[in-house]
């Protein structure tokens, strides 16, 4: 099979392509940081995620948060990230996984404790309740400029998020427009069937460590190269591998600089470049 279209493009090519303005700053990000790392900071008090942020921040494209695991999360915390993420560069990702019909994820998007929308650039949603669960977070997402990626696979060994599965979350995203859907958390190029001309979305990665094979939960890992230049994937999503490396501070800050520089080389090979 030859070569999706998207990964012969460098990622600053194809933020051209997007109308989407969060895909195009990360993607802008991405070339200027020369960066495809993102962190998930699964740590579950604010001074905490803010810690491992400001280790990681200057090597990363995008920090992912689990608002809901954060104990003390608040305007304070909120307002701290927005701001070290103008100063360091980088896209904020909410790992909602929104699940319901449209009308309720317009609700958990927009309300409740956490106001997702109004700080969080990127969020991403199954696709199992079907497309109105993308025109209600589209509805509050679009006037802010935010983005959202369908879950059509996931790294968890034996998940059901496979076959006509995914191709009928790749089907939904295509038949939604890229104006909202940019890509998917995908682990392969799920997009390769069926390539329309111009068309392009950004595939993230999780399951990405350079330690272990898995963990005692089903989790499965891979290292950076398999998943950027063997899979074609455009984001690797480095969550324990990172932040919880032992040795102290500098220990996490030179474990990140680790994975950016393997993600970038990976990337650099794909494009043929080295
Ligand atoms: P880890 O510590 O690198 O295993 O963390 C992975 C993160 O990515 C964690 O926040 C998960 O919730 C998230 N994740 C995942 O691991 N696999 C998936 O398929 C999806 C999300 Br979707």
């Amino acid at each position: 099979m030859s070569p999706h279209p998207s990964t012969t493009k460098t990622y600053a090519s194809r933020a051209e392509l997007h109308s989407n303005p969060t895909a195009k700053r990360l993607l802008g990000i991405m070339e200027r940081k020369q960066s495809n790392l993102c962190v998930s900071v699964d740590v579950t008090t604010a001074e905490e995620v803010l810690e491992v942020v400001r280790r990681v921040g200057k090597s990363v494209c995008m920090v992912k948060t689990h608002c809901d695991i954060i104990s003390d999360f608040s305007k304070a915390f909120v307002d701290e990230i927005t701001r070290l993420s103008d100063e360091m560069d980088f896209i904020i990702f909410e790992d909602r996984k929104f699940a319901d019909i449209g009308n309720t994820v317009t609700l958990q998007y927009a309300s409740g404790s956490h106001t997702i929308a109004s700080w969080s650039h990127l969020t991403n949603a199954h696709p199992l309740p079907g497309p109105g669960i993308i025109s209600g977070l589209a509805s509050v997402g679009v006037p802010l400029g935010r983005a959202l990626l369908l879950l059509a696979e996931m790294s968890s060994k034996d998940n059901l998020a496979t076959g006509h599965y995914t191709r009928e979350a790749v089907r939904m995203a295509r038949e939604a427009g890229p104006e909202f859907v940019v890509g998917f958390i995908a682990m392969s190029r799920v997009d390769q069937e069926g390539a329309k001309e111009g068309e392009d979305f950004l595939v993230m990665t999780p399951g990405v460590g350079l330690h272990s094979a898995g963990d005692k939960m089903g989790q499965q890992y891979r290292t950076p190269r398999e998943v950027v230049y063997d899979s074609g994937c455009d984001v690797i999503i480095v969550g324990r591998g990172i932040y919880g490396i032992k040795g102290g501070e500098e220990k996490v800050k030179e474990e990140a600089e680790r994975y950016r520089k393997e993600g970038w080389a990976a990337y650099e090979e794909r494009l043929g470049r080295k």
